[in-house]
Order: C-alpha cells, then sequence, then structure tokens
C-alpha cells in the first residue's frame, strides 16, 4: 500500500528507488544515505523511519529508571565541543567512591541501572575503576553496571599498562555489565583533529567495543552532529557502526547527541535548526539497519522534542533520570533539571498513540502498558 503510494508520487526516481528498498528492507548503500539527508522529503523520511522502527521493535517505546554519575570532570583532554570539563566550566569535582556507592544505596530499588560516565582524570587508573565497580556492584548485586566509555577505557588501561581485553575482562570480573556510547564523536580524522584532537582515534573507540562485545560485554554507540560536519561524515560514521554491527552483533542502540554551543570553544558554531534532528534521526533508523534501537537522549533535547521524534524512528527515551547530569546543562540543553517519574514518561508515550515499556538494560520488558 505504501509502496504503490510512493511508486505513483511525483518525487525523484532515485528517491523512490531508495524508498523502495528501504520498505522491501534492503539495505541502502552510503550514497543513498547522503542522498537522502540531501534530497528526501521530511514527511518521506519520517515514513520510512516510522516503517523501519515498527519492523525492528513494533509499537513499543522503552525507558529505564537509572541514575547518571559523573565522577569528575578533570579531564587530561580538552576537546572544544566541551562544556563540562574543569578546562571550561567554572567548578570542578572529584566525587569519591564512598559518595557515589552512597547514592546508589539511597535510590534502592527505585533504579534498575547505573550510569558512569566522566571526565578522564590523570590520576586514576584501572584499578581505581574496577574499584568503583566492585564497590557499586557490591552494594546493589542486582544493579546494572553501564560504566566508562572507550576514551576513559583506553586511558585507564594503557595507564595501567593492560591490553584493551585485560582491562575490559578486570572491569567486567569486577561487576561492569555494559559500556555506554559516549566519545565516538565523528568517526573521521580531520574533523576529529579539529574538535577533539588529542583524544582517542576512530580506530581505537572501535577496537575497544569490537573487544567488549567479543567479552559478551554489550555497548551503545553515539554520534556528536550539527557541528561542523558534512552528511557525509555521518553517513561514514554510521557505516562503520553498521559494519561493527554486522561482525558482533553487539551494539543495543544509537544515541545521535546533538552538539549545543554554549560555554565552549565552540560557541561561534550555530546549532542545527529542530527540523534537522528530526531529518537525523530518521536518516539513522534507517541506515543502521542492523541495530535494534534508536534512543532519543531527552534531557539533552527536551521532552517535547523527544516526543516528536518519535514519529521519526526513535523507540527508546533512556530514563528516569535525576538531577544528575551536568554534560549538557552546562552545554546549554533545553532541560536544566532533568528528571521524570516513570509514571510520567509513561503518560507521555501514551499521548504520542505508543506502548510504554519499562526495559531493563539489555532490553528485556519489565512492565508494559
Ligand atoms: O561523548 C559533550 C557528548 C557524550 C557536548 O550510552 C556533547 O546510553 C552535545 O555518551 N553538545 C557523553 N553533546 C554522553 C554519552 C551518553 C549520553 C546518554 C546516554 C548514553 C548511553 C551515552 O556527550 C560525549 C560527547 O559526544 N557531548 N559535550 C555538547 N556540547
Ligand atoms: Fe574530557 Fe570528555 Fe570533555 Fe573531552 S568531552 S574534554 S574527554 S570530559
Amino acid at each position: 500500500m505504501i509502496s504503490e503510494i510512493i511508486q505513483a508520487s511525483a518525487i525523484s526516481s532515485t528517491i523512490k528507488e531508495i524508498a523502495l528498498k528501504v520498505l522491501g528492507a534492503t539495505r541502502i548503500t552510503p550514497d543513498e544515505g547522503i542522498l537522502l539527508y540531501r534530497e528526501a522529503d521530511t514527511s518521506l523520511l519520517a515514513l520510512l523511519a516510522d516503517q523501519v522502527r515498527k519492523r525492528m521493535v513494533g509499537d513499543y517505546v522503552f525507558y529505564n529508571r537509572n541514575v547518571h554519575i559523573e565522577p569528575t570532570n578533570i579531564c587530561v583532554y580538552d576537546c572544544k565541543f566541551c562544556s563540562y570539563s574543569h578546562h571550561q566550566s567554572k567548578e570542578s569535582w572529584e566525587l569519591s567512591i564512598a559518595e557515589m556507592v552512597k547514592t546508589v544505596v539511597k535510590l534502592g530499588d527505585d533504579i534498575t541501572e547505573v550510569h558512569i560516565v566522566g571526565a578522564v582524570h590523570p590520576g586514576r587508573d584501572i584499578y581505581y575503576y574496577a574499584d568503583l565497580v566492585r564497590r557499586v556492584h557490591q552494594a546493589r548485586p542486582t544493579l546494572h553496571i553501564k560504566a566508562y566509555t572507550a576514551i576513559e577505557i583506553e586511558y585507564m588501561a594503557q595507564r595501567s599498562e593492560l591490553s584493551f581485553e585485560q582491562g575490559l575482562q578486570l572491569l567486567k570480573d569486577a561487576g561492569l555489565n555494559s559500556l555506554p556510547g559516549g566519545g565516538a564523536e565523528i568517526f573521521d580524522d580531520t574533523i576529529r583533529e579539529q574538535i577533539c584532537g588529542k583524544k582517542s582515534s576512530t580506530e581505537a573507540w572501535i577496537e575497544i567495543h569490537e573487544t567488549a562485545h567479543k567479552l559478551d560485554i554489550p555497548t551503545n554507540a553515539t554520534i556528536l552532529y550539527g557541528h561542523i560536519e558534512q552528511f557525509e561524515h555521518r553517513i561514514h560514521h554510521m557505516d562503520l557502526l553498521r559494519q561493527l554491527q554486522d561482525r558482533t552483533g553487539g551494539f543495543n542502540a544509537y544515541i545521535p547527541l546533538k552538539f549545543k554551543n554554549k560555554n565552549n570553544e565552540m560557541s561561534y558554531v550555530e546549532e542545527v535548526s529542530l527540523i534537522e534532528d528530526l531529518r537525523n534521526y530518521a536518516v539513522s533508523r534507517i541506515y543502521l539497519d542492523n541495530i535494534a534501537h534508536l534512543k532519543a537522549y531527552w534531557p539533552m533535547i527536551g521532552k517535547e522534542m523527544a516526543a516528536l521524534s518519535l514519529a521519526f524512528g526513535v523507540d527508546d527515551l533512556d530514563g528516569t533520570i535525576n538531577d544528575s547530569t551536568k554534560i549538557y546543562s552546562l552545554a546549554g540543553a533545553g532541560d536544566q533539571n532533568p528528571s521524570l517519574s516513570s509514571d510520567e514518561i509513561r503518560q507521555f508515550i501514551l499521548k504520542a498513540g505508543r506502548t510504554p515499556a519499562e526495559r531493563d538494560s539489555v532490553y528485556n520488558i519489565i512492565s508494559e502498558g
């Protein structure tokens, strides 16, 4: 039915051909992905992304109950888009292990996951971070621990003279369950050089995630978009992820992170429009035909935009985060005090005509409706 409408429509024959491929569940090429970004109508992108989303996860919109802990903002790197590290922000902090354990213990059964991501502290090695994981795990043995971006893992492993595999195994043995997707930024050496020159390379990020998948540690993947990159870079980024997913199947979710321009060295770069955000969700959903979930990180884009994103391929809204994430609030994100109760998030999903599903960290459904 939809294919017939597209066949009969006035859109260009090239876009029509790509649309029919997507509807027929045929993988699109990088060039076709770029054409979608450049030429496809926003309404067509929404329609195609919605079909892919339905095929992959049905009508569910997932959320979980989690807390984000940011152990420190003292960083050996100085990424130009960062508003959060001690180089940019007026304050600097270092939480102690006891303080972080106290946070998860205090939240008790209100959360099923802790997400621990911070800056790359020069004084902390992998044994410190394994100790943090071990003590959180001891205090809350059933809590899922999603911790440390590939950037943190690279630094802590190298500092402790361990291979990535040895480092990840050590963290897994301490109780680490999965890795978040941060630090990917954009997989292009020239752009990387300009926005985060000193930190881990594309190759290191990919190698760390591939190694994690081989050790049965699932991970997420992000992209930082909407700064100085071109559509070609976004597609190349997703293409590397799609290839890695073909090899391992270890990615749970893809999370596009929109560049926010407050209080950082790239404040001169204008933020992209909300329409561009929606188009980007849609092309991501269409291109990444092998990563099950597309996550809109609502504390960054705000609740209204998150609701809209559900019509552009998004099926996951992350968590009922407490007032705990500074990465975006310092960069000017819409929601300065990000918190939604489970009930609020459910109402929000129902209003969008979809089925709320509380999930665990690997997308088993805990409750629905
Ligand atoms: O890698 C930093 C981004 C990321 C800015 O895996 C910025 O579930 C926009 O990885 N504008 C870290 N983005 C956060 C992250 C994450 C977030 C939510 C869920 C998950 C997950 C992972 O934050 C960094 C960087 O790309 N970031 N500064 C900024 N000005
Ligand atoms: Fe450090 Fe991360 Fe900020 Fe880069 S983005 S300066 S690695 S805290």
